[in-house]
């Protein structure tokens, strides 16, 4: 099956990249893994400032799943520009990469985005409006408040021409209106989902397990609930998805395919076994064979979508 397409302008050899957090700037992984075999990564968040992060620890299990607060723990601009963007530029030539950027007002992500617009080396953005660990100055994530995600996209657009994708929060009662939000601010692509918010309280201390107290949930747990941000998108928006959240075997992927993502990225899973990508890909294109599917464009958004409730309230009688 061809795995190749062409989103944003450029070639993704493979459906499958590296989620934002789990792989650095790539350098972190390289010896890991063969970071040629991937479609892309998505680099740590960047923020103005370097971070050294929440205390620990700054992991811990969470049933299915895993709960994180690392505090957006990065070297900042200044360094990303002189260090990693370099490095990214001489190794990962021969795949795609996003820089994720953070910011606590909207001034931060624009100033962040022209800085590295300057050294360039690297694809285009994914803007994170999502970080569960690190809110918006005075209030909640931007992307839980749709008009405040709007004036930050507007904002990075003015400021570049790559591509720009926009990472979602999963704890929203409709990602449908929050999406729409992103695709009419310009946004050239939207990633769903981030982390969920949640807490592990220690029975013995009777305290967070968690070096900060809550943190974001990630991991198989998510993955229903991303499958879900993903196929609500697509109804309301027309740009590519990309789908992210517990995607740990073959299959998951194909469920975020399905549902409409041109793209998918495996975070948690690489912790345990830094090569699922490079599985998850060829498994792909296994499934491809077995089913005689030619052409990946074919899967994305293959969903029947046709069961529905069954209605109880009846008619007379
Ligand atoms: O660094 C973090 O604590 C973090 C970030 Br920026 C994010 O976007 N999502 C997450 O679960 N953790």
């Amino acid at each position: 099956m061809r795995l190749s397409q062409t989103l944003f302008g450029a070639t993704f050899h493979n459906p499958v990249l590296l989620a934002a957090g789990t792989c650095g700037f790539g350098e972190e992984l390289q010896d890991a893994l063969d970071l040629s075999s991937l479609g892309g990564i998505v680099t740590k968040s960047v923020t103005l400032e370097p971070r050294l992060g929440n205390p620990p620890p700054r992991v811990v299990e969470a049933g299915n799943a895993m709960l994180n607060s690392v505090g957006l723990a990065n070297p900042g601009l200044e360094r990303v520009c002189s260090e990693k963007l370099p490095w990214m530029k001489e190794h990962l030539s021969g795949i795609q990469v996003f820089v994720s950027v953070a910011g606590h007002i909207p001034d931060e992500y624009w100033r962040i985005v022209e800085g590295l617009e300057s050294v360039g080396g690297f694809l285009g953005y994914e803007l994170n409006l999502s970080c569960p660990n690190d809110t918006r100055l005075g209030g909640l994530p931007f992307a839980l408040d749709p008009e405040a995600l709007r004036g930050v996209v507007e904002g990075a657009r003015g400021v570049t021409d790559r591509p720009l994708l926009v990472k979602l929060a999963p704890n929203v009662p409709d990602i449908g209106p929050v999406a729409e939000a992103a695709e009419d601010a310009g946004a050239d692509g939207i990633t769903l989902v981030n982390t969920m918010p949640g807490l592990v309280i220690d029975i013995e201390s009777r305290d967070a397990a968690l070096g900060a107290g809550s943190g974001g949930l990630s991991g198989p747990a998510l993955r229903a609930v991303g499958v879900h941000a993903v196929h609500r998108a697509r109804e309301c928006t027309s740009i590519p998805l990309l789908g992210v959240g517990g995607i740990t075997e073959t299959a998951d992927a194909l469920q975020y395919l399905l549902a409409g993502a041109s793209l998918v990225q495996i975070g948690t899973a690489t912790f345990a076994d830094p090569r699922t990508a490079q599985r998850v890909a060829k498994g792909i294109a296994r499934y491809g064979e077995k089913m005689g599917v030619g052409d990946i464009q074919h899967l994305i958004g293959a969903y029947q979508g046709t069961k529905r409730p069954v209605s109880v309230s009846g008619g007379p009688g």
